[in-house]
């Protein structure tokens, strides 16, 4: 375990009643600096971290990027991403099961969102309250893994709708699982159809050149 110190930040409560007003405040303010953000969910375990660790790795030199761990407490990931070399912050959320926007800007702040072309939020594990509450973020991503079922599109809805793309994660225990790879593809295509999917394994780098390739596509769409 990497044992550098990261910075830890107690996230309030918001104090904002209208959630997608702030929300849509906040990706004017983003778009104005130019800074693309990147809201990452899944049940916990899935691999975000990993992946994240994979995709800096990947683009580290070609955008100045920060991360947002947001936890219900620990530093753990924060301090796995710090190895990375690039600016990782821990949010704590104080018990909530995911962040807002007046919660995402207060991160955006302490980062110092100026100094960055792309920042990731790593929110907070679990497939039903992040999926509520739009976080400002210029793109939406989830990873569903292996291990999971390929069910998971038909059982938590919402999720699925609210995403750009969803990353079908730990490819590599595909034959020790009854995941039917073009069933799930199926089941997410029911619920939203303007997905992309790219199947990867976090462990080996599988499909992390397609993922990076994508953000790079959506970064360079949004500023034109
Ligand atoms: N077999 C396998 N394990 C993985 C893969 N990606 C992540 N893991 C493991 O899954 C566990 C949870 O990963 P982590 O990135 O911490 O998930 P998070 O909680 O979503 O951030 C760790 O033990 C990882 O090593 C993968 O592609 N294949
Ligand atoms: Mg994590």
């Amino acid at each position: 375990m990497d044992d550098r110190e990261v910075r830890i930040i107690e996230i309030k409560k918001s104090v904002y009643e209208n959630n997608d007003r702030e929300a849509e405040r906040l990706r004017g303010e983003l778009r104005e600096k130019g800074v693309f953000l990147i809201n990452l969910m899944s049940s916990p375990g899935a691999g975000k971290t990993t992946t994240l660790i994979a995709t800096i790795n990947a683009l580290k030199d070609r955008y100045r990027i920060g991360v947002m761990e947001a936890d219900i407490d620990s530093d753990v990931d924060a301090k796995r991403i710090a190895s990375t070399g690039v600016t990782s912050i821990q949010l704590h959320t104080g018990g909530m099961c995911h962040l807002d926007a007046g919660m995402t800007r207060q991160g955006l702040e302490e980062i110092g969102y100026e100094g960055f072309d792309l920042i990731f939020l790593e929110n907070v594990g679990n497939l039903v309250c992040p999926a509520e509450f739009d976080t400002g973020a210029s793109a939406n991503a989830m990873i569903l893994s292996v291990p999971e079922g390929d069910d998971k599109p038909l059982k938590y809805p919402l999720m699925f709708s609210i995403c750009d793309m969803v990353l079908i994660n730990k490819t590599d225990v595909i034959p020790y699982f009854d995941f039917d790879l073009d069933r799930c593809r199926e089941g997410i295509a029911m619920r939203n159809d303007h997905a992309s999917v790219i199947p990867i394994c976090a462990k080996t780098g599988e499909g992390i050149d397609l993922w990076t390739a994508w953000i790079s596509e959506q970064i360079e769409a949004w500023k034109n």
